[in-house]
């Protein structure tokens, strides 16, 4: 295997929009998340792989963030996490997030591949699940979808 690709275009109902890349090289390895999005507001927007390629609603029609193994929401780094938290994008003074991830429960084959799901960054800052509360547990806090985009297969 020559490594798996995937590629997601995010758009809104506002400007903020971009593209996101996926790679895999096979199912063993990290997933490398990288590109930009832009036209968000300074500061840390909550990014993450919702379970729906189902956008026929806007972004909402994504459902919850993706959840095979039926984990409470946590940061990428946490032992707890949904599959589809990749905790915060940070966007500079000009409004752009570059993005560049390397995580290791995303997988772009098998029964657990997120292509055909939907990538969404949020208006507010996601908690990581330390906000206190039941919905940091579910959401993060991270507020409204801004943007969204289903992830498809790459050339
Ligand atoms: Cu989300
Ligand atoms: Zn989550």
């Amino acid at each position: 295997m020559s490594g798996l690709k995937a590629v997601c275009v995010l758009r809104g109902s506002a400007e903020v929009g971009g593209v996101v890349y996926f790679s895999q090289e096979n199912p063993d390895s990290a997933v490398v998340v990288t590109g930009k999005l832009e036209h968000l507001s300074p500061g840390s927007h909550g990014f993450h792989v919702h379970e729906f390629g189902d956008n026929t609603n806007g972004c909402v029609s994504a459902g919850g963030h993706y959840n095979p193994f039926g984990k409470t929401h946590g940061g990428p780094d946490s032992e707890n996490r949904h599959v589809g938290d990749l905790g915060n994008l940070v966007a500079d003074e000009s409004g752009v997030a570059n993005i560049n991830i390397t995580d290791k429960q995303l997988q772009l084959t098998g029964p657990h591949s997120i292509i055909g799901r939907t990538v969404v960054v949020h208006e507010k800052i996601d908690d990581l699940g330390q906000g206190g509360n039941d919905e940091s547990l579910k959401t993060g806090n991270a507020g409204p979808r801004l943007a969204c985009g289903v992830i498809g297969i790459a050339k």
